[in-house]
């Protein structure tokens, strides 16, 4: 298929899903032969609290937000085995392949997906009451296996989140990169070109880089406002460096 047609969506399989055992399942869901969509990346990521807050950016503020950065962390599946708490985090590609991956993960409820599409994968899943300290109900969690993009938009943004242009096969790539020519680490939200005492190296002269990326790190160290927050870069390149200080 053309590179240029080609569609690429985001799918996390959660820690329910590994708790429960699904991901051999979800797979097959997924496969080329049942879904018509191809692997472009996969890794196995142990979720930090920042790549969990700007994953889940746009629900920042809302009651369950809290809940849903534990789960996706793992805390809720595994709270006394930190050593499980991981997703698997795929890039599939093809024609229309974000609306495909949404009909058969099925509704975001999985109470809704069981009642309005059985047999979808969310069917599988839980909801689960959030209570404030006085036992009030005040939210759900919805612990619904998979995430799957939900248009191109966040495709792209998910997609740059969670891997670098080197994730993914050459001919594959469907967003524009360029090689670095600077230095660039990242330490507490800041950007510097030179080697600060425990500072994470980001990019180098050579690498290969999301150019959106690079214009964001371009504009923080000029001090400009970036296109998106400086974090969204960053992550991607702590994944599975160091557990969070909370959980060594
Ligand atoms: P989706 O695109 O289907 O993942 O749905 P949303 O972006 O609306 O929600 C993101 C995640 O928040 C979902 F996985 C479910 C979760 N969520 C809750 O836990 N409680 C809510 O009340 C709403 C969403």
């Amino acid at each position: 298929m053309d590179v240029e047609k080609a569609e690429q969506t985001l799918v996390l399989i959660k820690p329910d899903a590994l708790k429960n055992s699904l991901t051999g399942y979800v797979l097959s869901q997924l496969s080329e032969f049942h879904a018509g969509v191809r692997f472009a990346g996969a890794k196995i990521v142990y979720v930090s609290r920042m790549l969990a807050e700007e994953h889940y950016a746009e629900h920042r503020g809302k009651a369950f937000y809290p809940a849903l950065l534990d789960y996706i962390r793992g805390l809720v599946h595994y709270p006394d085995a930190p050593q499980k708490r991981r997703v698997i985090a795929l890039v599939y590609h093809g024609e229309n392949a974000i609306q495909k991956i949404r009909n058969i993960a099925g509704p975001t409820n999985p109470h809704v997906a069981r009642d309005t599409k059985p047999g979808c994968i969310r069917a599988l899943g839980t909801v689960v009451p959030i209570v404030d300290d006085t036992g009030k109900i005040i939210a759900e969690r919805m612990d619904n296996l998979i995430h799957a993009s939900s248009n191109p938009t966040d495709a792209e943004r998910e997609i740059k989140l969670w891997f670098r242009p080197t994730d993914i096969p050459p001919l594959m790539r469907i967003y524009p990169t360029g090689v670095c020519q600077d230095h660039f680490y990242y330490k507490e939200g800041k950007i510097y070109q030179e080697r600060e005492e425990g500072c994470t190296s980001l990019l180098a002269p050579g690498d290969i880089a999301w150019a959106s990326d690079m214009e964001v790190l371009r504009c923080v160290l000029k001090g400009a406002t970036p296109p998106y927050p400086v974090n969204a870069v960053a992550a991607k390149y702590m994944i599975n460096e160091a557990p969070e200080p909370d959980e060594q």
